[in-house]
């Protein structure tokens, strides 16, 4: 492919600067912002990421920010998730649909008090429908986007780091809770979470100026940890079945059909606005659902566009993300499948751009 021409639409961050020098070879577009793809490539970065800890700049996981004494109740219109439990401190994964059920995002809603969240997307337009929602209803409340651009910790060694450089309390940071830490007199949220399975922490960089501060600290802490510049990576990702919004489902999906029925309490989340659609097609249940998948023989190309699934002939469902694993000696694909062809073992044929392969359904992801 040829370049991509910079220009204001296409947002740097605060950490563009270290990524590009540490290497970066490739980018894509989210949330109108930069985020890197590859530094050695992908096959390199994998194994290091599984092995040592990384440092990702995550800056396009854009925070909408709720602020006021309707914040709660707005965050709740937003999502079938229950959040009458969630208590300040906590992060929760949320699917936020829209009056027909369908996703309109999936991104971690950071309560930070009764009245001020941060909901830290995935790559569509949220704010314009959180605004829209906020000024239809009259709500009490501020929303917008504030100067906070995530840095992610990723790996084996994410804990030594970090609490090199935060201190040895960061361990006591439960999974998907956060804590306030200091940096250069300035407090910043730091929760266990982040999207990779090999466990670390994403700290909220509030304030571009200290972007480029922390993140050399970061790298001084960790040569001897063989601290390296990463990015979300695709192999890894799709082995733990960590879904890409816009790839693996957008808003033509309910939650259920994406396998995320598990955040969803259509009966109790009263006041979503989508609550009245779910209820009705929860009823039924989904008749198709996101799987993994596992597609035989040698690497596959780049999953750019959708890959259709057949069965004898006929079209059972789709392929949208998929790669090699050099760990599982496979290809590893998540894809959606109709409920004939949804049950563990099923066979299937997949139409890649190099021909048609022999592909079969996985009870789990590769966890
Ligand atoms: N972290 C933060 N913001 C984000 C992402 C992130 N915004 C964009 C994107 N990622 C949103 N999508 C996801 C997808 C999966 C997870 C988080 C955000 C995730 N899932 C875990 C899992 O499926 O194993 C845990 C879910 C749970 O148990 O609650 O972490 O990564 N800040």
């Amino acid at each position: 492919m040829a370049l991509i021409s910079p220009s204001r639409r296409l947002r740097r961050t605060p950490f563009s600067e270290g990524v590009e020098a540490a290497g970066v070879k490739g980018y894509t577009v989210y949330n109108h912002m930069l985020l890197p793809t590859v530094f050695e490539s992908v096959e390199a970065d994998y194994h290091h990421l599984k092995r040592h800890v990384q440092v990702w700049d995550v800056a396009c996981e854009r925070q909408v920010e709720l602020r006021g004494p309707d914040a709660g109740r707005l965050m709740q219109m937003l999502t079938p998730r229950d959040l009458r439990g969630m208590t300040a401190g906590q992060c929760y994964y949320v699917p936020i649909v829209d009056e027909t059920g369908g996703m309109l995002n999936d991104p971690v809603a950071v309560k930070l008090a009764d009245d001020r969240w941060w909901i830290s997307i995935a790559d569509s337009d949220l704010l314009y429908w959180v605004k829209g929602i906020a000024n239809g209803w009259r709500l009490d409340v501020l929303v917008d986007e504030p100067d906070v651009s995530p840095l992610a910790v990723q790996g084996p060694k994410a804990e030594e780091l970090m609490v090199r450089v935060f201190g040895e309390s960061i361990r006591n940071i439960r999974f998907f809770r956060f804590g306030v830490y200091q940096f250069q007199g300035h407090d910043l949220v730091i929760a266990r979470s982040g999207y990779s399975k090999q466990g670390g922490f994403e700290i909220y960089v509030e304030g571009s100026e200290f972007g480029m501060p922390l993140w050399r600290k970061l790298f001084e802490a960790g040569e001897d940890l063989e601290v390296r510049a990463g990015c979300p990576n695709l192999i890894e990702r799709i082995e733990g079945g960590l879904l890409s919004y816009g790839n693996d489902m957008t808003d033509d999906n309910t939650p259920h059909e994406c396998g995320l029925g598990r955040f969803c309490n259509t009966h109790t989340a009263i006041g979503c606005i989508g609550r009245d659609a779910l209820l009705r097609v929860a009823k039924e249940g989904p008749v198709q659902q996101i799987r993994a998948i596992s597609i035989h023989g040698d690497a596959v190309p780049p999953c750019d566009q959708i890959w259709p699934v057949y069965s004898g002939g006929r079209r059972v469902g789709r392929v949208t993300s998929a790669a090699w694993s050099p760990d599982f000696q496979t290809n590893v694909a998540i894809g959606m499948v109709r409920m004939t062809h949804w049950d563990e073992g099923t066979r299937l044929e997949v139409e890649t751009p190099d021909g048609m392969r022999a592909a079969s359904v996985r009870e789990t992801f590769w966890i």
